[in-house]
């Protein structure tokens, strides 16, 4: 059905066009607009929540008028898209960021006051809003904090998607996100007696200003069934390969939910498409007349379970058939969309690559390649090997973690129930493989049972996810140099040698300066536009310009102002900590400025090694204690151990144990050492329940050291390290991810290494097992402390994490690394407090070399490199 407006009313639509705001009392019309009416509310009834969504629903009006003339503009110009599919988009607040990126200067006749300069009222949208809001008697502050953040992520994958979205909206990049409309996103962490308690988090409890449900887009979607075969295949070699009927059993309908994504001084708005799990509105109705309404409508209701929670893994697959029909869902509906969008071209198929790239975030969208071919084969008829070529022209895929235990597998049988026909698609992809793989390498048998994408050697056979995507791509990458580098080596050795080198490649993580920066840190923000003379924060586009701040390594004034925008970022932290802490204070703040801020902050997981972090302080504590009761006062022992306060966030898997286990040492332990008098406030040890983006934000910029110091060769990349660097924060970490790049960016000066290599981890993980090693003394009284049992009442408690270490291999290489830890921890305690100096260049020199890190070079690089795609212009 044409849905357009006949020509002879359009000018009429075009007089009564919607008009952006673009100055306060635009704003505030608006505001109360919607206050009154969308809100049902008045100036006698008006609160804070009130006023926020109000204030979104302003904001977002604005951003929908140049998300549809975006969207328009790319449906006319046709340009080649991307979609980004990721299960996890980690979005935390928007309303800051939509002040921060939204462009109150459009090109709107109407409302742009020719005299002004453009820019400058572009820049001063937050204060224009803040300064509005003022007058109606609000406060931005207390405004913005009453937004949930969109938690529809674990950590890592997830918030690089968030960045990601909002880099190439920034860098006009036609892309589309997709993902899940989670209603539950990751669970609240609550700390009750030291322990993580787990509540749900139901973010839509106040409805969400941010979307649009479109329920003009519902997809159907099957699951289960089985296969008719079409058997009249002309060459009747393999019938599977002729187009096949997958007669499905179960029917959901996949509704699409809209969130613009703002770019930076651009227009451009681009689109994040998640999708929600409804009933059909057909009725069994076999059920229906037998009488089993009830049941009936039951299993209607089951659907919605499909999209209802995030799995709150890390790092980890647990294989469980409903995760399993979320991908399916996710996969079905976004390809769906992306080729009905395609055919609205009118052109061929062999041009799809031309038209559209496919970006898979891990291998958690994998079936999404098994899709296009049935959709290729099955639906639109077309030649196995010609559909193919389509795909793998297509697709890419991201690898981010080399852990065995995240590698996702699918058992064969619980697969092919749920989906029979993409396991026979799977089988076929499968076969042909192996033909060229043998083609190449004919004697080696070995080979083919180790590159094959089923796994046969367990007892029940299972679908290796990350062969299925590197077949069915044309790039994979990984995330930093060295892990990039670490899976060619090791998990995808073998594809190296069928594929060659060329189809690996790397490109390095990034984060976006206007969230990490701009809006967390505006105290910081505003300093470097001061002092780069950019009074419109063109630098944040730019970031590589801010080698300009090397000019001012030496200037005392600056260093001042450096130090007191840290001083205050340490102070608004301090009232966070207070805050969550009943208002009890921890943190000294006469002192805060000579106290050191060591912040870990991230999923708690063995590898990331929080536990090396806490037997760290636990060695520190028990020291000071021996200088005391050796009669030392407490300025001497100051003098060794100068003041320093140990932060910890993060939360585990409800079902890791160890994980869990280490949040209650971290509690128990902090119970006793901030409890000692005899210590004073020297040291403090703070666990920030409930560690979200929103939280981050105000923890990242007030750090003077961050610890990254997982095993080496494990985390893949890391992102928070360059949030905390770009922030002016000293790392302490392994040569590990991207801290070696960020190493080679700012200078090895300017940074604290400790550790083990990658390329020794190997070995060293083998001489634990087969000689019992000695432990490092230092270490071994922590770990005799904590078996004494102080730090809780049930003396055992503790012992498993003592275990892994004494008794079970030391597989994340604790003891090898604890002295040269210890060593570098005494390193950043001289530097901080008696070359203060040094230390302020250092941070400096960090925030002056991390333009590299920002997620418009990484967005670029893909562009460039992968996808093939260019901005459109605005
Ligand atoms: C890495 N999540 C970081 C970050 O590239 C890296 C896996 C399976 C199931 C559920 N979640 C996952 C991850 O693998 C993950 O978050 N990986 C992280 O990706 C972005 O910076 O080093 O650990």
């Amino acid at each position: 059905i044409d849905s357009t407006i006949p020509l002879k009313s359009r000018s009429l639509w075009n007089k009564n066009q919607v008009k952006k705001f673009n100055n306060a009392e635009a704003f505030q019309s608006r505001f109360i607009d919607h206050v009154e009416t969308t809100l049902a509310r008045s100036l006698y009834n008006c609160d804070n929540l009130a006023a926020y969504e109000a204030a979104s629903m302003s904001v977002r009006d604005n951003l929908i008028i140049d998300w549809n003339r975006t969207q328009q503009k790319f449906t006319t110009r046709d340009p080649k898209r991307v979609y980004y599919l990721s299960l996890e988009f980690l979005m935390g607040r928007a309303l800051d960021n939509a002040l921060i990126n939204m462009n109150v200067d459009d090109n709107d006749e109407v409302s742009v006051n020719k005299d002004s300069d453009p820019r400058e009222k572009t820049t001063n949208s937050r204060e224009m809003i803040s300064s509005a809001l003022d007058e109606l008697g609000f406060k931005l502050e207390d405004v913005l904090e009453q937004e949930p953040d969109a938690g529809l992520g674990n950590g890592g994958l997830g918030r690089l998607a968030a960045c990601f979205v909002d880099s190439m909206a920034t860098e006009n990049i036609p892309a589309w996100g997709y993902g899940l409309r989670y209603q539950y996103g990751i669970f609240a962490q609550k700390i009750i007696d030291g322990y993580q308690v787990e509540t749900p988090d139901y973010w839509l409890n106040f409805g969400n200003a941010w979307e649009i449900e479109r329920n003009e887009v519902q997809i159907p979607i099957t699951f289960y069934g089985y296969v008719e075969r079409n058997n009249t295949s002309k060459d009747g070699e393999k019938s599977t390969l002729t187009p096949s009927q997958w007669i499905g059993g179960e029917r959901v309908i996949a509704v699409a939910y809209d969130f613009p994504v703002p770019g930076y001084k651009t227009t451009n708005v681009n689109n994040l498409r998640l999708w929600q799990a409804r009933p059909t509105t057909e009725f069994d109705f076999a059920k229906f007349n037998s009488g089993d309404y009830q049941n009936s409508v039951q299993q209607q209701q089951r659907a919605e379970s499909i999209t209802a929670c995030l799995y709150p893994n890390d790092n980890f697959e647990q294989g469980k058939e409903l995760r399993l029909k979320q991908q399916y869902f996710w996969c079905s509906a976004s390809l769906h969309d992306i080729v009905r969008r395609f055919k609205k071209s009118k052109r061929p198929w062999t041009e799809f690559p031309d038209e559209v790239a496919i970006q898979l975030n891990d291998t958690h969208p994998t079936l999404a390649i098994v899709e296009l071919q049935r959709i290729l084969v099955d639906l639109e008829k077309l030649d196995w090997h010609e559909a193919w070529k389509i795909v793998t022209a297509t697709f890419a895929y991201t690898n981010h973690t080399v852990m065995q235990e995240a590698l996702e597998k699918w058992p064969i049988g619980l697969f092919g129930h749920l989906l029979p026909r993409h396991l026979e698609i799977i089988y076929d992809i499968n076969w042909f493989f192996l033909q060229d793989v043998a083609k190449k390498f004919p004697k080696d048998v070995d080979l083919l049972s180790r590159i094959s994408i089923i796994e046969e050697n367990d007892s029940e056979r299972q679908i290796r996810m990350a062969y299925l995507a590197i077949v069915g791509s044309h790039k994979v990458n990984g995330v930093a140099e060295l892990h990039s580098e670490l899976i060619k080596k090791t998990i995808f050795h073998d594809f190296v040698k069928f594929y060659g080198a060329s189809k690996f490649t790397n490109v390095t993580n990034g984060i976006t300066p206007r969230r990490w920066l701009r809006q967390a840190n505006p105290k910081l923000s505003e300093l470097i536009s001061q002092t780069l003379n950019d009074p419109n924060y063109d630098y944040l586009l730019d970031m590589p310009k801010l080698t300009m701040l090397n000019k001012f390594i030496d200037d005392k004034t600056f260093h001042t102002k450096w130090n007191d925008v840290k001083i205050h970022n340490k102070l608004r932290l301090a009232d966070l900590i207070k805050k969550l802490n009943d208002g009890v204070d921890i943190i000294d703040r006469e002192h805060i400025s000579t106290t050191l801020f060591d912040v870990q902050v991230k999923r708690i997981h063995e590898y990331k090694r929080q536990q090396l972090n806490v037997f760290g302080i636990i060695y520190r504590y028990l020291a000071m204690k021996t200088m005391i009761h050796n009669g030392a006062s407490i300025e001497e022992v100051a003098k060794v151990f100068p003041r320093r306060v140990s932060i910890f966030g993060g939360k585990s898997a409800p079902g890791y144990y160890m994980a869990k286990l280490i949040i209650k040492l971290i509690n128990s332990v902090g119970d006793v050492v901030n409890n000692d008098v005899e210590i004073g406030d020297l040291l403090k040890v703070v666990f920030i329940p409930d560690y979200n983006v929103s939280k981050a934000e105000i923890i990242i910029p007030a750090s003077d050291l961050s610890e990254h110091i997982s095993t080496a060769g494990t985390e893949a990349s890391g992102t928070s390290n360059m949030k905390f660097a770009m922030n002016g924060g000293l790392i302490i970490g392994t040569v590990d991810g991207a801290n070696v790049e960020i190493t080679r960016e700012i200078g090895e000066d300017n940074i604290f290494l400790f550790g083990n290599l990658a390329e020794n981890v190997e070995d060293l993980r083998y001489n634990h097992q087969y000689n019992p090693q000695e432990l490092p003394e230092n270490l071994e009284k922590v770990l005799a402390y904590i078996e004494r049992g102080d730090f809780t009442e049930n003396p055992a408690e503790f012992k498993p994490i003592v275990d892994a270490v004494k008794q079970h291999g030391d597989y994340y290489l604790i003891s090898d690394d604890f002295d040269s830890y210890i060593a570098t921890q005494e390193l950043v305690d001289q530097v901080f407090h008696n070359e203060k100096d040094e230390w302020i260049k250092k941070s400096i020199l960090s925030v002056a070399n991390i333009g590299f890190f920002s997620s418009d070079r990484c967005i670029q690089e893909y562009a460039e490199t992968i996808w093939n795609v260019e901005p459109v212009e605005q």
